[in-house]
């Protein structure tokens, strides 16, 4: 596996952080984009965010550290899919997942699509069978097909619940579904958490609480980026209104690591680099980091 030196890798950090030997951490990049359904240029996502995450600082005041020198960043070379579509193109991606987790490493995918999430998904789950899904999302991406296609990223999360615990699965942010999704959710037992229920008042003040409560001990996030508001994130395929803003999206992480929880795993997807706008590839370079950091800090109190 290749990995990208201080130019175009992760923070722009030196080889001497950045080995695949000495890293904990390792970042895949899967440009992968086939099944655009409203705006497109999710393929260039992972370099947007490398190239932005160059100006995200190594400190973090909240841990008080600089993660990326105490456990080291890999970045490796984008998966380069060719003619591979679908299935051929997520078996790409598990495999590179599965060789990282096999070295013990925490892995980050960065898509593309958020089709691409099933491969990382079952790889995280074989090494991790208890594990809770936390997706974050404006789409409960729970249709079966879309478009005349199965693999869609508005079907992804159908395609994982084929192979994963639905009970397992919480979702954060949803506001955009067709009946048939909101159905299913409640069929399959999925913890969904709409926006709009969150807004009202009815998962309570702490709403983070009780998103994090339904989580199991070992948790892997996927994160669509159309789940926080366009005001601070119009760089997406779909945006919708009334998202997430990312102070409370942080506090729910802060939450998962109060709780004495782990996060195992994590993939950020669908970011779609408009020219000229730098804040939404900055924001999900900053949190990235900010997860990672938060991931990797032992709690100093156990109090909610
Ligand atoms: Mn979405």
């Amino acid at each position: 596996m290749h990995v990208l030196g201080p130019s175009k890798n992760f923070l722009a950090i030196d080889p001497e952080f950045s080995s695949l030997e000495s890293a904990a951490i390792a970042i895949v990049s899967a440009p992968y984009e086939h099944t655009v359904s409203y705006g497109g240029g999710a393929k260039g996502g992972p370099k947007g965010i490398l190239k932005a995450s160059a100006y995200v600082e190594f400190y973090d005041d909240e841990t008080d550290r600089e993660l990326c020198f105490d456990k080291g960043i890999a970045t490796l070379a984008p998966i380069k899919f060719g003619k591979a579509i679908d299935r051929a193109a997520l078996d790409m991606i598990e495999q590179q997942v599965d060789a990282l987790l096999e070295m013990n490493k925490f892995v980050v995918t960065l898509g593309g699509e958020h089709s691409i999430s099933t491969a990382p998904i079952a790889a995280h789950y074989r090494a991790f069978p208890k594990m809770s899904i936390l997706h974050f999302d404006a789409h409960s991406d729970l249709r079966q097909e879309y478009q005349g296609s199965p693999w869609s990223h508005a079907s992804f999360m159908a395609r994982v619940a084929e192979f994963f615990p639905t009970k397992s699965i919480t979702q954060v942010g949803i506001r955009a579904q067709c009946i048939e999704e909101a159905q299913f959710i409640r069929q399959k037992g999925i913890n969904t958490f709409y926006a709009s229920a969150i807004r009202r008042g009815l998962h309570g003040q702490n709403w983070q609480n009780t998103v994090v409560d339904s989580l199991a001990k070992d948790v892997y996030i996927t994160f669509d980026v159309d789940a926080f508001d366009p005001s601070i994130m119009p760089a997406t395929g779909t945006p919708e209104p009334d998202g997430l803003m990312y102070s409370e999206t942080i506090d729910v992480i802060r939450q998962i690591i109060r709780s004495g929880r782990r996060i195992v795993g994590l993939d950020v997807v669908e970011l779609a680099p408009v020219k000229g706008l730098a804040h939404p590839d900055l924001t999900t370079a900053r949190l990235i980091y900010k997860i990672l950091n938060l991931a990797f800090t032992p709690p100093t109190s156990k109090k909610k």
